[in-house]
């Protein structure tokens, strides 16, 4: 065995709470050198003579990279504490490991052990329920819908009239939302994610000028307190955008340094190098990446902070808002963003807070800040595979299982699992404008853990590249929109709300990846049941048998026609086959 691909630490996504009585614990070793995984468990306190009691229980493989091996146990302890170690064995040599590590007994020194000392409720990661069923919209509100003209900022173009720019005006609004919220009850949406929505100077608003008030070219507060309402009416969600790693240039507080500088009362609450501040030919301060129009906000400081968590408080007390999601994320201090989930969830306790960051969050996903990240990880390898065909298989199916395997089942369920965004090409650009890859991606998408976003726009065929160009003004003339996808679409998600397997009632695993052929076999199962998805990423018609799909001799296949879910038993004496850029479901 290799003892150096053997790892355990007992924390984060390797040792938790999945509940207030249930731990989660997982094993690292080198794929396919160890055999069999024993967690060797017992209660710190629980002796007969001089002797510790423990028991051993078997551990599962939960997943299989081209480097690793994950073992997993769901485990009670009858009083909440548990030390533990694992007894590993390759089928000819077996050894215990522990925090002391490695032994070719048993050790008898309770010290050795692993420890996870006390399983205190208050401590278990806790996202709200409902997040988990959702599947999301994302609206960026300057290109929706333009319900109500007299508020167009100056110079708006007509809608669609010509492509989107860093500064050009289209004049969406709250009443363009409110108008096609029948768009989104049809396909079946129930939260919309909305980018900023606050007075700014820009078309994305990131560059905040007053946090206390909604932008004049989207309406007044009163337009978007029938939005939200609108929203709660037909079941739908509504979270905003945080933006509080800076301010825009024009916040008053930072034009009152560029007024003031030495004198200004604003002066600590920004990042300042030195005087005098200028702005040309290069920032003197911090800002965002190096935009001069984005001052970083000094969040360490009492009154800034009261400032913004005023403001956090503010849109969920009095709009009701149901989530926020916060910009930049994971450039601002953790000590805010924990003063920052007190403030929110004392305000409305199910408020779902999602941070963007693009990479391995688990220091803001442990329950005291954030509920979930924008899942990037799992955004780059669904494209990669199955939007640009730049990865093999293998490839693809390592990084889903090491995205899965990074965080906690907890914090897996309500993941925020996107495709792309305002800040990406739109998915049917980076399928090189096939909607066949572009189906494909959204039954992988909506048939995994976490909760799926879909970008306006996307689910009718549009295309766009990098920012500006994934910013285009939404297609609302039928007879230009691809209804065989919204339809498909549609079904997926209407498919995904009835049959629990679908989302998160079902456990996700890899059953087969063929490099070759480039197609992947994967299941969601309950132990009672088991839906079997068979994708077909290569042009060709591939032939999978039974001991690819590994299942028994009749199945029931699920195909997806005219808007629903049809179910016919068939039988698997011959191989199946999958059209290029195909996939098939089964039922077992
Ligand atoms: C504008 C132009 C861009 C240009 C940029 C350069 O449109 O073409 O590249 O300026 O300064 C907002 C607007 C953007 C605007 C930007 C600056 O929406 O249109 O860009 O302001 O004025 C990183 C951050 C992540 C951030 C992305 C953009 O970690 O937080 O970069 N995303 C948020 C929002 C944006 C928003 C801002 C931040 C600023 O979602 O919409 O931009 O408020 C990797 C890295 C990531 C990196 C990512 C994208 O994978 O690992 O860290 O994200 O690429 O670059």
């Amino acid at each position: 065995m290799i003892k150096e691909a053997i790892f355990h630490r007992p924390k984060n996504n390797f040792a938790y709470a999945y509940d207030k009585d249930t731990l989660h614990i997982m094993l690292q070793t080198k794929k396919d050198d160890v055999v069999d995984v024993q967690l060797i468990a017992g209660d710190p306190y629980d002796w007969v003579g001089s002797t510790w009691q423990t028991t051993a229980s078997p551990m599962r493989k939960s997943g299989t990279t081209s480097l690793y091996d994950y073992w997993f146990i769901e485990v009670e302890p009858t009083f909440h504490r548990m030390r533990y170690g694992f007894k590993c064995s390759d089928g000819e040599e077996t050894f215990y490991y522990t925090e002391g590590g490695f032994f070719p007994t048993k050790p008898t020194e309770i010290a050795n052990y692993f420890c996870f000392p006390y399983l205190n409720n208050i401590d278990v990661f806790q996202a709200p329920d409902w997040v988990k069923d959702t599947v999301w919209y994302q609206i960026f509100p300057e290109r929706f819908g333009n319900g109500d003209p007299s508020i167009n900022p100056e110079g708006t173009l007509e809608w669609g009239s010509t492509d989107p720019t860093p500064s050009n005006f289209f004049g969406g609004d709250f009443q363009g939302v409110i108008d096609h919220l029948d768009h989104l009850v049809e396909l079946g949406i129930s939260g919309i994610y909305f980018t900023p929505i606050f007075k700014a100077y820009s078309n994305h608003k990131y560059d905040t000028i007053d946090y206390m008030e909604i932008d004049p070219q989207f309406g007044d507060k009163e337009t978007f307190r029938r939005l939200v309402q609108e929203c709660h009416k037909r079941g739908i969600r509504v979270m905003l955008d945080a933006v509080f790693n800076h301010s825009g240039f024009y916040f008053p507080a930072f034009q009152d340094v560029l007024e003031n500088q030495e004198k200004s009362t604003y002066k600590d609450w920004f990042h300042l190098w030195e005087f005098p501040v200028v702005t040309e030919p290069k920032p003197n301060f911090d800002t965002f990446a190096f935009t001069s129009q984005m001052p970083k906000l000094n969040t360490e400081n009492p009154e800034v902070k009261e400032y913004l968590l005023n403001v956090a408080r503010y849109w969920v007390e009095e709009f009701d808002i149901d989530g926020w999601r916060l910009d930049v994320a994971n450039e601002v201090d953790h000590a805010f963003w924990r003063d920052f989930r007190k403030v929110v969830k004392a305000a409305k306790s199910d408020a779902y807070i999602l941070g963007e960051i693009w990479h391995d969050s688990m220091p803001w996903l442990q329950g005291d800040q954030f509920d979930a990240v924008m899942n990037y990880p799992f955004t780059n390898s669904a494209i990669d595979f199955l939007a640009k065909d730049t990865i093999t298989a293998q490839d693809f199916t390592d990084s889903i299982v090491k995205v899965l395997h990074m965080y906690p089942k907890n914090v897996n369920e309500v993941a925020f699992n996107l495709l792309d965004s305002h800040d990406t090409p739109r998915i049917l650009t980076l399928a090189n404008d096939n909607p066949e890859r572009v189906k494909l991606l959204y039954l992988f998408q909506l048939s995994f853990i976490g909760s799926p976003c879909i970008y306006y726009g996307d689910e009718i065929g549009m295309a766009g590249g990098q920012d500006p160009g994934c910013r285009a003004c939404m297609e609302w003339d039928e007879s230009k929109q691809d209804r065989e996808l919204f339809n498909y679409v549609k079904t997926l998600i209407a498919w995904r709300k009835e049959d629990p397997l679908v989302g998160n009632g079902g456990d996700f695993r890899f059953i087969h990846a063929d490099v070759e052929k480039s197609y992947v076999v994967y299941e969601k199962a309950d132990g009672q049941r088991r839906l079997l998805f068979v994708l077909n990423n290569s042009e060709e018609l591939v032939e999978v048998t039974k001991e690819q799909l590994s299942c028994g001799e009749t199945i029931h296949e699920l195909a997806m026609e005219d808007g629903s879910v049809k179910k016919t038993s068939i039988n698997l004496d011959n191989p199946i086959q999958v059209d290029g850029l195909r996939f098939r479901v089964f039922e077992e």
